[in-house]
């Protein structure tokens, strides 16, 4: 007994993060990737003060049954879909996630994928590899849709959704965009993008990006009956959530050419990917990694530290996390500490 308090980071961390953890916690570290079953997740909280938790390890009433130890949940991500927020708060559990600092990283990942299906380069490289070329090409062989000078649209214009509108200028590109709420005029300005409502979004947008959060709310948020709406000429692409689009439908409408082409980086029930999207060559597919940057993946981990340290009372925002979820929690905490 070392009298620590005791952490489990539920996925391999950058060493140099978990040895500033272990400075203040008796740290449990996963060496390996691996998914973590609910009773897994909830006897590994059942032991420690706090956990660093991704996205795939859901918190909710069920895992935190009988926790009378746990203090904080810090998610490595923006998104936080995978904590049941009022179970949190009911059991006193303070819940953080990493906004902004991956904002750049994903707009970017966004803008490569965009042009990587517009413009066919993963169909087109899996050409070349395959020895094809040497077999001749046409004048008009590999032709996709031009990005400049076309309309972007964006659904879900949080911060992400603004790093992305704002890097249109350099392509000429005007930019709509629907969200719950429709923004400020002067962030409107500044991303110089124009509100429109959903339908008008689907119909105008030659290329559409959608980055909204996960809610029931947005389950299947772009279905077939939203495809059917798109240009037949369009680009969707989803660096959201899984879930968000309907993959199946997505499937259908990208092999029917009802879409020119789509990018995903996230999946309904990631790691699987519908068998039918990784038959067809307009697609561009990648495993979930818009915010995997060397400077960003650091700076969340980092953030998602603070956030632990912080609530615990350590560092120099002791008892100020910068990014709760849910601070008011803090004010029930028994004064001295943890449990
Ligand atoms: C993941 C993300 O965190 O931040 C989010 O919400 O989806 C990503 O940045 C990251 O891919 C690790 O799973």
């Amino acid at each position: 007994m070392t009298g620590k308090l005791k952490i489990w980071v539920s996925r391999p961390l950058f060493p140099d993060v978990l040895a500033r953890l272990a400075e203040h916690f008796d740290v449990d570290a996963e060496a390996i990737e691996r998914k973590h079953s609910p009773e897994q997740v909830r006897e590994k909280l059942l032991g420690v003060d706090a956990a660093l938790l991704g996205l795939a390890d859901r918190v909710n009433a069920q895992t935190l049954e009988g926790n009378e130890r746990l203090r904080v949940v810090a998610n490595l991500g923006v998104g936080y879909n995978n904590l049941d927020m009022p179970a949190l708060t009911r059991g006193g559990v303070l819940a953080c996630n990493t906004p902004d600092v991956l904002n750049e990283s994903v707009a970017d990942y966004a803008w490569a994928l965009m042009l990587a299906a517009a413009r066919r380069v993963g169909a087109a490289e899996r050409w070349l590899r395959a020895g094809q070329w040497s077999g001749g090409m046409r004048f008009d062989d590999w032709l996709g849709v031009d990005v400049h000078g076309k309309t972007l649209g964006i659904l879900g214009m949080g911060r992400i959704g603004q790093a992305i509108a704002r890097r249109a200028t350099g392509f000429d590109m005007p930019v709509i965009y629907h969200n719950r709420s429709r923004l400020p005029e002067a962030v409107e300005r500044e991303s110089r993008a124009v509100y429109v409502d959903k339908a008008s979004l689907l119909r105008q947008s030659d290329h559409l990006i959608l980055v909204l959060p996960y809610s029931r709310e947005s389950h299947h948020a772009v279905g077939a009956a939203e495809l059917g709406l798109m240009k037949r000429s369009a680009v969707l692409v989803n660096v959201a959530r899984g879930g968000i689009v309907d993959d199946a439908a997505l499937a259908v409408a990208l092999r029917e050419r009802r879409l020119a082409a789509a990018a995903l980086d996230v999946f309904e029930g990631e790691p699987a990917v519908h068998p039918d999207l990784l038959d067809l060559d307009n697609v561009v597919l990648s495993p979930h990694i818009a915010s995997a940057s060397e400077d960003t993946r650091r700076a969340m981990a980092g953030l998602a530290a603070d956030n632990v340290l912080a609530a615990l009372g350590f560092g120099p925002r002791a008892g100020r996390p910068p990014t709760a979820l849910n601070p008011e929690v803090m004010a029930r905490w028994p004064a001295g500490g943890p449990r």
